[in-house]
């Protein structure tokens, strides 16, 4: 496939940007989801609980992805860490796939302050991925097991390429790692591709990974050891994307690295669940939470969304 264009790296940043923040509203969001007005202590949700710092590397590689292979009917996505459900459900609503199975669910205003309003409620959405959520069919709260469900789908099915998320925390469990190893059962011809995607944020929950600790150096040659061919990923960047997805080695394993939560708020925004912890009663950081929801400039691409309805926004 040819370098990515301009129109197409613009489409790609516009919709990571409307992910992150459904991303920000749904975690903190009751009320006032668009910012029509200045946003109160009763716009917040009573109880914030949810994730933040994985959202932003989850938005990243959905858009670059799915902007890759959207004519290939035989792609698909597994992320690993089912805490980033908030990401998840931004995408799986945008491209409308929420409202065929949840009616309430659809692409226009009303479907917004649906998914936000409900996301972490009672009888609402839970906080991770869960049986509820399309395309998931076990509770996603277990780190380890997205490498070996990915080569078991492409078991006997070569028409099939699946691009897995893995975080770098994740990696760090036996059955991540050691699913590495699974790559050698499913050589040949008659198995589909899987394409092992590393979310080096450097960071699970409060410590930092090991993989974030080794020298590029010394990850590259682990990943080589497994018989992969390392390939580096800037997070921010589709160009360096689109050249990695291009590539003719067999055996890629792509190494996204971003910076945990990024686009939050300083001081702030690695964190890995709640970047501000009291925005219903502090004033300053209710301030801050604005500030950083208008930082997306959610006018100018809602206007452009709802305009299309129910269209597919790339
Ligand atoms: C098997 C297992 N062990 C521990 C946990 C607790 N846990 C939840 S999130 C998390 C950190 C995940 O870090 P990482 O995979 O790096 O994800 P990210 O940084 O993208 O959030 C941990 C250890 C879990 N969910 N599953
Ligand atoms: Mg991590």
């Amino acid at each position: 496939m040819s370098a990515v264009g301009i129109a197409e790296i613009e489409e790609i940043k516009r919709r990571i940007r409307i992910c992150d923040f459904l991303v920000v509203a749904q975690l903190f969001l009751q009320d006032n989801f668009l910012l029509k007005r200045e946003l109160t202590y009763d716009d917040i949700k009573p109880r914030l609980l949810g994730h933040w710092g994985t959202c932003h590397g989850i938005n990243v590689a959905y858009a670059n992805l799915k902007n890759y292979f959207k004519n290939d009917t035989d792609f698909s996505f597994v992320l690993g860490p089912g805490h980033g459900f908030p990401a998840l459900n931004a995408n799986l609503w945008l491209d409308g796939e929420l409202a065929k199975i949840d009616p309430k669910a659809t692409v226009d205003e009303e479907g917004l302050n649906y998914i936000c309003r409900n996301f972490s409620w009672p009888d609402g959405f839970p906080s991770h991925a869960s049986p509820i959520t399309p395309g998931v069919i076990t509770e996603g709260g277990e780190l380890g097991y997205a490498l070996a469900n990915a080569y078991g789908k492409c078991l006997g099915h070569p028409e099939k390429t699946i691009a897995v998320l893995i975080g770098d925390g994740e990696l760090e469990t036996a059955t991540a790692i050691d699913s590495l190893n699974l790559k050698n059962l499913l050589n040949g011809n008659n198995n589909g591709k899987v394409l092992p995607i590393l979310h080096l944020n450097g960071y699970k929950i409060s410590g930092p990974t090991i993989y974030g600790r080794k020298s590029e150096r010394e990850l590259n040659e682990l990943i080589r050891g497994f018989g992969f061919t390392p390939i580096w990923i800037n997070g921010g960047n589709a160009e360096d994307f689109r050249k990695a997805l291009n590539t003719e080695e067999i055996t890629p394993f792509y190494i996204l690295k971003t910076e945990k939560g990024y686009g939050g708020p300083n001081r702030y925004h690695m964190a890995h669940q709640i970047p501000l912890k009291n925005p219903k009663t502090d004033t300053n950081e209710l301030k801050i939470l604005e500030e950083w929801l208008r930082s997306y400039r959610p006018e100018e691409f809602l206007a452009v969304l709802f305009g299309k309805e129910q269209e597919n926004v790339q």
